[in-house]
């Protein structure tokens, strides 16, 4: 971890400009009504997982750039996870994806973890990738292949990453697939989407009973032509086919352009089958560019929901992850750039005068409603941000605190740069 002093050193410079900025938004909010303390301490709840594989270089499928001093392997990841927690204050837990991190030892790997202050959340399984010394091929599919052998291969594959995750203390599994087509007359549509029926059913059969099981959709890649979870209705039908506990995923870069998500998002939520998101923010497809880098205002109008149904129902708390691939940025500044990103949507969505905009909805005044959105879209929060970060024990300014710490430089002498890690196209 970053040394205390260094973060206490960087706090003790911003913090005259930081008092000033908090007084007079303090000021501004109060006019509106808005009690910034309290505003504040919501903002200090909020908490998005890390993907272990995000803090390594990613790359696209024509080349991979690697950074210097990426992590190796899955300690050396939790490393760099723990400086994103220290200064941003708002990742206390890491996403584990398997086999990319499976653990020879999970108690010590939990230990480790502990010991840096994070916590495992969903765990992700893969079977979109053949690994080594496995049986069968997923070259035509896992849990949906027209073979009962490779769909058994599949489930077991998830039964084994659930049992790691209860190990971890885990709560969640998240599924995603790519089976799908990429030709016409490919593959059967209502016969594949049964196999997949089936494998979630079994699956689910082997989840604890205070886990949830996330099913994840996405519109195209690795498959061309079809997929099988390509879209959330086919999410929908297939978390209601499998349980109670099976809910779906909304990852932010897995759908068609212009496709409203914040309705999708409503959708779901109000079946009670919202489980969990993926954050990122795209202009062509699955980008996976930094969260709310390309469309701040969606990610606010996808808060503004959310935030919506919380009020509506306190017992509603999806899993969020950022789901993210750094091409050209340090990965730990993009993480945590993006965790305030999302912070500062849900922050956003809190300013929202609920009632005004409710009766603008119900007084049919178009203008006022959109109106009464921008006004909480527009309010710069940066200061209650930075005040949560500061009082939590975080850095005010966690990208200028990183620098002056060089942490990057400093592991780089430790770990030889290569070519290996990061998830590659996906
Ligand atoms: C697939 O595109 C995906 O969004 C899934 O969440 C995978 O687990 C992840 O990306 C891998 O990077
Ligand atoms: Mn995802
Ligand atoms: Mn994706």
């Amino acid at each position: 971890m970053i040394k205390p002093e260094v973060v206490a050193d960087h706090n003790q410079k911003q913090a005259p400009t930081l008092e000033a900025d908090y007084a007079a938004l303090g000021e501004k909010l109060a006019r509106r009504g808005v009690d910034i303390e309290q505003l504040t301490r919501a903002a200090d709840t909020f908490a998005v997982a890390l993907p272990s594989w995000g803090v390594g270089t990613g790359g696209t499928r024509f080349a991979r750039f690697p950074g210097p001093g990426e992590p190796r392997n899955i300690f050396e990841k939790l490393d760099d996870c723990s400086v994103i927690h220290q200064l941003s204050q708002a990742t206390p837990t890491v996403s584990l994806h398997i086999p990319w991190d499976r653990p020879d030892d999970p108690k010590a790997l939990l230990e480790y973890a502990q010991a840096r202050n994070l916590a495992f959340d969903a765990m992700n399984s893969n079977t979109f990738q053949d690994q080594a010394d496995q049986a069968y091929s997923y070259k035509y599919g896992s849990l949906t292949h027209t073979s009962e052998a490779v769909r058994q291969q599949a489930i077991e594959h998830n039964v084994e990453v659930v049992e790691l995750g209860k190990k971890l203390g885990s709560k969640a599994l998240t599924v995603w697939i790519g089976d799908g087509s990429n030709f016409p007359g490919q593959q059967h549509f209502r016969n594949s989407f049964a196999h997949y029926l089936d494998s979630a059913r079994a699956i689910y059969d082997a989840l604890p009973d205070d886990w949830n099981m996330l099913l994840e959709h996405k519109m195209f890649e690795p498959a061309f032509y079809s997929t099988v979870i390509q879209d959330w209705g086919s999410s929908y039908l297939a978390a209601r086919e499998t349980g109670e506990r099976c809910l779906s995923l909304v990852d932010l870069g897995h759908h068609a352009p212009n496709v409203n998500i914040e309705m999708i998002v409503s959708r779901l939520a109000q079946f009670g089958k919202l489980g969990g998101f993926h954050f990122n923010d795209s202009k062509y497809g699955d980008d996976d560019l930094d969260s709310g880098s390309i469309d701040p205002y969606q990610l606010f109008l996808v808060f503004n929901e959310l935030v919506d149904i919380q009020q509506a129902d306190s017992a509603f708390a999806p899993f969020y992850m950022l789901d993210q691939s750094h091409n050209v940025t340090d990965p730990i500044e993009s993480l945590m750039y993006s965790a305030a990103e999302v912070q500062r949507a849900f922050v956003k969505a809190l300013l929202v005068d609920r009632e005004a905009l409710l009766g603008y909805q119900n007084s049919s005044d178009p203008l006022m409603a959109q109106a009464t959105l921008k006004q909480a879209f527009n309010l710069d929060v940066e200061p209650v941000l930075q005040m949560a970060r500061q009082r939590a024990g975080g850095a005010i300014d966690p990208i200028a605190a990183y620098r002056a710490s060089e942490y990057r430089q400093s592991v780089a002498r430790d770990r030889p740069q290569s070519g290996q890690s990061g998830s590659g196209i996906v």
